[in-house]
C-alpha cells in the first residue's frame, strides 16, 4: 500500500473508534498518524528498512507496527476486525458532508439508523430534528448533505485516479504485446473530478487476450466486472472503475481521439468532418459518408492516420491538445491558428502559498525551501496562516515578526544557491472584507495572499463586496482559492466571480489557482476569461507536507485547460521578476 493508501486507512480506523465512542485521545492519534503518514516526504520502504518509524514524532511501536502491516500485506487484522464490528451502512453515512462520527453515533443508538436509506427516511419522517442537539434545520442540512454525496460518490478527485492509473500503465507498456499504451477520457483532458479510467492500447489481434489477462493481474485492481476478447472493465482500488480496450495499431490514433473526448468535442469534430469532406468519423477511422455499411472498422480509415496530430490536420486544424478538448472554442483557434501554446510544468520556476511547522505545515521553512531547490525551482514563497485561523495555529504580528528573522536568515543561507524564500502569508478576509492584520504588520511581508476561511454562508452580494475590498487593498497581491470550493464535498460559496475578476482586473490582482486536488480553484471554466480581463495567475500547491509539492503538476494541468500560455502565470518569472511585480502591485504601478 502506498502512503497514501495507508493514511486513508488510519482516517477509517479513526472514524470508527469515534463512532464506537472511543477516548478521543486514540482518536486523534490515528488522525495525526494519517496526516504524518500522507504527509512523509521519505521512501517508506526506506524509513522501515532502516527500522526509522519509530523515530517519526506521533508514530510509536504500536502504529509503526501497523504501517508495516499495511504496508507489506495491503491489509490490517485490527482495522478489518473493528470494520467487522459496526454496521458497514455507518460509514456511508459520514460521507454527508457535515456528518461526523458523533452525530453518526446519535442517530444510531436513538433511532437505530444504521445506513444512508435510514438517514434519508428518518429525516423525512422528522425524527431527526426531534433528537438533542439537532433540530429542525440541521435536519434540512442532512438532507442536502445526502444529496450531494451521492452526487458525489460516483466521482473521484483527479489525484487518485493518476495514483491508480499511472503505475496500470507503465505495466502495460512493459507487456512485451503491447505497442502503444495511453490513458483516455476525463484523466488524459485532466477535468477536475474523474468518472472511469479508459485505458488504451493497441497490439496485434493474436496478443490481445494475453494482454488483457494481464491488465487484470494488476495489483491496483480490485474485481473484474467484465471480460471480452478486447475488452476489459474492472474496479480500481478506491472504488474507481475503469475500462481497458485493446486495438489494431493502425485504429489507435483514432481510437484514442475517440475515447479521449470529450463527447462534444468528438460531436463537433464529426460534424466538422461531414461539412469539410463528406467523411463520417468514428472510433476506427474515416469512411465516405454514404458507404455506411462498410464502416473503417472493415475497410480502414481511407485517411490513414499513425497520429491524432494527422487526424487534425485532415481536418485542416492544428493540433489540439488533449485538456482544450472541451467543445469551448478549440476548433474555431485551431481552424484559424489562433491555439495559445500552453504553459507547462518545466516552465514553471517557483511558487507561492505554502505552509510551513508555523501555523498548520508538517515541516519547517528550511525544509520546505528545500524540497523546492530539489524540485528544480528557484524560489519558494511561504504564506502561513494569520491569527484568526486558531485551529490551524495562526499566527499573530508578534510571531509574523520571527517568521520574518528566520525567513532572512534562511536567505542568507540559500542565496549560495541562487534560490530565494518570498516572505508571504494566507491573511484571512474578515467577513466585512477587512483584513486580518493590521497595514504595519501586512507590509513586513514580501507579498499578501488574501482567502476567505470562515463565514462562508453569507450572500452572493455580501461576499462579492467583502472579496472586493480586499482586493482593493493596496497590500493584498493574490485572491487564494477564490471560490472556496472543496471538491466532492463541499459546494464553492455564493460570489459573483465576475465581479471578482473585474476588481482583480483593475488593481492589477493575482488570482490564484489553487492546485491542491481538493480545490482547484479558481475552476479552469474561468481562465481564459480572467486571461482576456489581463488578470495574471499563481498556480499554488498550497502545500502543507513537501509531497504536496507535487500538487503543481495538477495545477498546471488545470492551467492548460483555462488556454493559460507561459506569460499568464507569474510562476514562470524569475525570482527577480516576481520581486519586482510584487512591488509594483503595492505601489499601483503594476503592468
Ligand atoms: P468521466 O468518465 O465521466 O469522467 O468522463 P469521460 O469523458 O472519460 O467519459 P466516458 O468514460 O463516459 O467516455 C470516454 C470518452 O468516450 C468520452 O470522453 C467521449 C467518448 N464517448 C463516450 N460516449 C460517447 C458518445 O455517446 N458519443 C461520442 N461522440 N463520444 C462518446
Ligand atoms: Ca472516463
Ligand atoms: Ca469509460
Ligand atoms: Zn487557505
Amino acid at each position: 500500500m502506498t502512503k497514501a493508501e495507508i493514511a486513508a486507512v488510519f482516517e477509517e480506523i479513526a472514524d470508527l473508534l469515534d463512532l464506537k465512542g472511543e477516548n478521543p485521545f486514540r482518536v486523534r492519534a490515528y488522525r495525526n498518524a494519517a496526516r504524518i503518514v500522507d504527509g512523509l516526504a521519505e521512501d517508506l520502504d526506506r524509513v522501515i528498512a532502516e527500522n526509522r518509524l519509530t523515530a517519526i514524532k506521533g508514530i510509536g511501536e504500536d502504529l509503526a507496527s501497523k504501517i508495516i502491516e499495511l504496508h507489506t500485506t495491503g491489509r490490517l487484522k485490527f482495522h478489518e476486525e473493528l470494520r467487522a464490528s459496526m454496521p458497514a451502512g455507518l460509514l456511508e453515512m459520514l460521507r454527508v458532508p457535515g456528518f461526523g462520527p458523533k452525530r453518526a453515533k446519535v442517530v444510531y443508538e436513538k433511532l437505530g439508523v444504521d445506513s444512508l436509506e435510514k438517514l434519508e427516511a428518518a429525516c423525512r419522517a422528522g425524527r431527526v430534528a426531534a433528537l438533542p442537539g439537532f433540530g429542525e434545520k440541521s435536519q434540512q442540512n442532512i438532507l442536502k448533505g445526502i444529496e450531494l454525496a451521492r452526487q458525489f460518490s460516483s466521482r473521484h478527485h483527479l489525484h487518485k485516479a493518476r495514483a491508480v492509473a499511472d503505475p496500470i500503465v507503465e505495466a502495460l507498456r512493459a507487456h512485451p504485446g503491447v505497442i502503444r499504451c495511453s490513458v483516455a477520457g476525463s484523466l488524459r483532458r485532466c477535468r477536475e473530478t474523474i468518472g472511469d479510467v479508459d485505458f488504451l492500447v493497441s497490439a496485434k489481434p493474436a496478443d490481445a487476450a494475453a494482454i488483457i489477462e494481464e491488465f487484470t493481474r494488476q495489483p491496483g485492481i480490485l474485481t473484474v466486472t467484465a471480460r471480452g476478447e478486447t475488452k476489459a472493465s474492472v474496479v480500481l482500488r478506491g472504488g474507481l472503475q475503469a475500462d481497458l480496450r485493446v486495438v489494431r495499431d493502425d485504429q489507435f490514433a483514432f481510437a484514442l481521439n475517440y475515447f479521449t473526448g470529450s463527447k462534444e468535442h468528438n460531436i463537433a469534430m464529426r460534424a466538422r468532418a461531414l461539412r469539410l469532406k463528406n467523411w463520417s468519423l468514428n472510433e476506427y477511422g474515416f469512411s465516405p459518408a454514404e458507404e455506411k455499411e462498410k464502416s473503417a472498422k472493415e475497410l480502414g480509415s481511407i485517411v490513414p492516420c499513425r497520429t491524432e496530430e494527422e487526424i487534425y490536420r485532415a481536418l485542416g486544424l492544428d493540433y489540439i491538445p488533449p485538456e482544450l478538448r472541451e467543445d469551448m472554442g478549440e476548433l474555431a483557434a485551431a481552424e484559424a491558428g489562433q491555439l495559445p501554446r500552453l504553459v507547462e510544468l518545466k516552465d514553471l520556476r517557483g511558487t507561492f502559498h505554502n505552509h510551513t511547522r508555523w501555523s498548520d505545515g508538517l515541516e519547517s521553512i528550511e525544509a520546505m525551501a528545500q524540497a523546492a531547490l530539489d524540485l528544480g525551482l528557484e524560489y519558494i514563497g511561504i504564506a502561513d496562516h494569520s491569527a484568526s485561523e486558531r485551529q490551524a495555529n495562526g499566527l499573530d504580528a508578534k510571531r509574523v515578526r520571527q517568521q520574518a528573522e528566520e525567513v532572512r536568515r534562511l536567505n542568507e543561507k540559500f542565496a549560495r544557491e541562487d534560490f530565494r524564500i518570498f516572505f508571504g502569508t494566507e491573511c484571512d478576509i474578515l467577513a466585512d472584507g477587512a483584513l486580518d492584520f493590521d497595514d504595519e504588520t501586512l507590509a513586513l511581508f514580501d507579498y499578501v495572499v488574501a482567502s476567505v476561511h470562515q463565514g462562508f454562508s453569507q450572500d452572493a452580494a455580501k461576499m462579492t463586496k467583502r472579496i472586493c475590498r480586499a482586493l482593493e487593498h493596496p497590500l493584498v497581491t493574490m485572491l487564494g482559492h477564490p471560490t472556496g470550493r472543496l471538491l466532492l464535498e463541499r459546494e464553492p460559496y455564493a460570489v459573483d466571480l465576475e465581479a471578482v475578476i473585474e476588481t482583480a482586473a483593475k488593481h492589477h490582482k493575482i488570482i490564484e489557482l489553487n492546485a491542491h486536488p481538493y480545490r482547484l480553484d479558481l475552476d479552469w471554466r474561468w481562465w481564459k476569461r480572467a486571461r482576456d480581463k489581463g488578470v495574471r495567475c499563481a498556480i499554488n500547491p498550497d502545500a502543507h507536507s513537501i509531497p504536496d509539492l507535487q500538487f503543481l503538476a495538477l495545477g498546471v494541468g488545470i492551467a492548460r485547460k483555462g488556454w493559460l500560455t507561459k506569460r499568464d502565470v507569474v510562476n514562470c518569472l524569475s525570482a527577480r521578476e516576481v520581486e519586482q511585480l510584487f512591488h509594483g502591485i503595492r505601489t499601483r504601478k503594476a503592468r
